[in-house]
């Protein structure tokens, strides 16, 4: 691993941002994902501010412009200039749109919204009053927080459950393979992918992985996407989704102090919610508890890692040693693995079943810089920076030889490298 990122690093991931800048958002690749993704958007504000604050705050507020009247952020939102079959399930599949006419898909993906909209409010505050950003932001990332609390409390334990693999982010993570094996796959003949157009079928999930994902989404799909009606045969809590939550409901804290309100409801929330994550905690890691299975799952994934995000959390010193253990490797492999190194079911070279991603990389760092962890941290953002550059801004890489896979010149991945450029 080297230790200085290129020179040009910064002008070229300026160059990936302005490249997949479609008006009034980003994609997070013109091939393989050509519309606007919930936590893409946000993760892509928190670089851009660097480069334009105002078009970071135009991102959050296109995204949220897209959000359902039950305050859902859906993880889609489609953009109209795209041919419809372009992306696999495109809107004829989802068949939802807002009042204003968004279409949209159905499903969600982790909150980082809140943390987005504070650092990008942080990146130029006068700019931010000038324009009102927190004041109308604020209302909707409230209502969205709600949602997750109220409705999608499935278990009652005061943990947020998701619904569908998409709906982690890590759509193939090994920590899904047991509940998606109580589904019957929707038959392969009933859709057409278009991810493998333009990615190779090994980086990809396998045709019985999406069966599975379509007849999940049809399923929600065909019951109104109603939380209380539809009968959720895959229903789980996740520790990353859940840590983004507390983390976010921390920066909402912060937003409301900006604005002269009370903070006390959200630091609430985000102690009521640290204190739920504890449940999912055992031997060194957290794990997803499978709501229509036995429990904590065995799988070791990177999103038992990213609570080292939250502040005051009591499991910190046992989580920091499984990241440095064999399992995860940190500063021995690139960036952080998406899966334990010595589970079962490693793939090097497979989306979220072991290659390294580099949002959930930044968020490590965030993490080993809240605790103090300096050394480990600079390693670990000298690593994305020369990994960034030397793979023309991958979508993920192999932890092994750092070789990239997936899509390139990804938005989250220019992002996320102008970010950490910043803040040196
Ligand atoms: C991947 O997920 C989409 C479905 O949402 C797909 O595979 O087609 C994931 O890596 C997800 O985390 C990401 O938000 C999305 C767009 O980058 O791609």
């Amino acid at each position: 691993m080297t230790t200085s990122p290129q020179p040009n690093l910064r002008q070229a991931a300026e160059r990936v941002l302005l490249g997949n800048w479609i008006g009034h958002s980003t994609v997070p690749s013109r091939s393989l994902y050509p519309h606007q993704w919930s936590w893409d958007s946000a993760f892509i504000a928190i670089g851009l501010r660097h480069l334009s604050p105002r078009r970071a705050q135009v991102e959050l507020e296109s995204l949220l412009g897209s959000q359902w009247a039950d305050g859902r952020i859906p993880h889609i939102s489609f953009s109209p200039a795209v041919a419809r079959d372009a992306y696999f399930p495109g809107p004829d599949f989802w068949q939802a749109s807002t009042a204003g006419g968004v279409e949209t898909s159905g499903i969600i993906q982790p909150p980082v919204h809140a943390l987005a909209a504070w650092l990008t409010h942080r990146a130029d505050e006068a700019e931010s009053v000038r324009r009102g950003f927190l004041a109308r932001i604020y209302p909707k990332l409230v209502a969205w927080h709600t949602y997750l609390r109220t409705r999608r409390d499935l278990g009652g334990r005061g943990l947020v459950a998701i619904v569908h693999p998409w709906e982690s982010g890590m759509d193939n993570s090994p920590a899904w393979d047991a509940a998606l094996a109580r589904v019957t796959p929707a038959p392969l003949d009933s859709f057409t992918r278009r991810d493998t157009d333009h990615a190779s079928t090994t980086d990809r999930p396998t045709d019985l992985d999406y069966g599975r994902y379509v007849q999940l989404a049809a399923t929600y799909r065909d019951h109104g996407y109603d939380d209380s009606r539809t009968p959720f045969e895959f229903a789980l809590e996740d520790p990353a989704f859940n840590a983004l939550l507390i983390t976010s409901e921390h920066a909402l804290a912060d937003i409301a102090e900006a604005l002269g309100l009370d903070p006390a409801h959200h630091l609430k929330a985000a102690e009521e919610l640290t204190g739920a994550l504890g449940a999912l905690f055992s031997e060194g890691l957290f794990h997803a508890r499978d709501l229509r299975g036995e429990g904590l799952v065995d799988a070791g994934t990177i999103s038992g890692l990213i609570p080292l995000i939250v502040p005051e959390l009591p499991q910190a010193t046992e989580l920091l040693a499984t990241a440095r253990g064999e399992r995860f490797g940190l500063g021995r492999v690139h960036l952080v693995p998406s899966y334990d190194l010595t589970g079962p079911e490693f793939e090097r070279k497979r989306y979220w079943r072991g290659p390294s991603w580099f949002n959930t990389a930044w968020l490590i760092h965030r993490g080993l810089v809240c605790r103090g962890e300096q050394e480990l941290a600079d390693k670990l953002r000298a690593d994305l920076l020369e990994l960034a550059g030397s793979t023309d801004f991958a979508e993920y890489v192999d932890p092994y030889d750092g070789s990239p896979r997936g899509a390139q010149t990804f938005s989250w991945t220019a992002a996320l490298a102008l970010d950490l450029l910043s803040c040196s």
